[in-house]
């Protein structure tokens, strides 16, 4: 199993190898640039590298599985010979190939609804991260309503990490992550961010990607998702002093740099 550090935060470098995802569509929709890009984010510093085939962006259509797991499966892999390698999936059958080809974690941005995932999950060690989205990327953003968005995602997080141990799965193999950006207004984005001390006492590792996403533009006035660094900088930092124990981004070299200052400087 993936153990994390006990002594620093882990960086999961994000690699979409997807035509249309919302914050690098297209850079890696090419076996070799997407294996060429997992190799340089393992030098710089990832721990893990999060590999995905199907965009959740809001508004994104779903990819059947035989398509996903065809642009997955070359990239995972080359680089699960590189260090330890994520799928970002919610199709039991790409979880299932990518763990027999050596990946480690499986990250499931729809919380293992899927019975299907379960018994995959159940037939490996991988690690598992279980997010919260409210509904479905289609339709995630149509007005979302909480009414208390952060112990909404808590209790959630907590039913399903129950039933993944009422599966006879290790509480030590569960990550819960709030899920930012999905199905969530500004104002829910941000009250996670600031209240993340109330979903990490539930005593799971939280892992939380903040990395370019919209409601930093917001926050920002920036449109263009690459332009977003310094937002996304100041979003994980503070992730990380609320407890976060991953942090799953685009720019790793300069999340290594973040965070070994912030370190030193504690
Ligand atoms: N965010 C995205 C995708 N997967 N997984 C976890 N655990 N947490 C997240 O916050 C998360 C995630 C969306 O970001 P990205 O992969 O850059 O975009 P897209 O879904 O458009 O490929």
């Amino acid at each position: 199993m993936h153990e994390l550090p006990k002594d620093r935060v882990s960086v999961m470098g994000v690699l979409n190898a997807t035509p249309d995802s919302f914050s690098d569509g297209g850079d890696y929709f090419n076996v070799e640039l997407a294996i060429e890009r997992g190799i340089q984010l393992f030098e710089e510093g990832a721990d893990v590298v999060d590999v995905g085939g199907e965009s959740t962006r809001p508004g994104a259509e779903p990819v059947p599985a035989e398509i996903e797991l065809s642009r997955v499966e070359p990239i995972v892999e080359a680089l699960v010979k590189h260090g330890a390698v994520s799928i970002d999936t919610y199709k039991a059958p790409v979880a299932a190939r990518c763990m027999e080809l050596g990946a480690k974690i499986i990250n499931d941005v729809t919380g293992f609804r899927d019975s299907e995932m379960i018994r995959v999950a159940r037939q490996t060690d991988a690690a598992l991260c279980l997010m919260h989205m409210l509904g479905e990327p289609r339709t995630m953003q149509s007005n979302p309503v909480y009414g208390d968005v952060v112990s909404e995602v808590r209790d959630y997080l907590d039913e399903q990490a129950e039933t993944l141990q009422s599966e006879q799965i290790a509480r030590e193999r569960i990550w819960i992550d709030p899920g930012i950006g999905f199905g969530k207004t500004l104002d829910h984005n941000l009250s996670l961010l600031s209240r993340l001390g109330e979903i990490v006492c539930l005593g799971y590792p939280v892992v939380v990607g903040v990395s370019r996403k919209s409601f930093i533009g917001k926050v920002v006035g920036e449109e263009d998702p690459k332009r977003r660094l310094g937002g996304s900088i100041s979003a994980m930092l503070r992730a990380v002093a609320n407890g976060a124990r991953v942090v799953r981004v685009h720019d790793v070299r300069e999340t290594v740099q973040a965070l070994k200052v912030w370190s030193a400087t504690c």
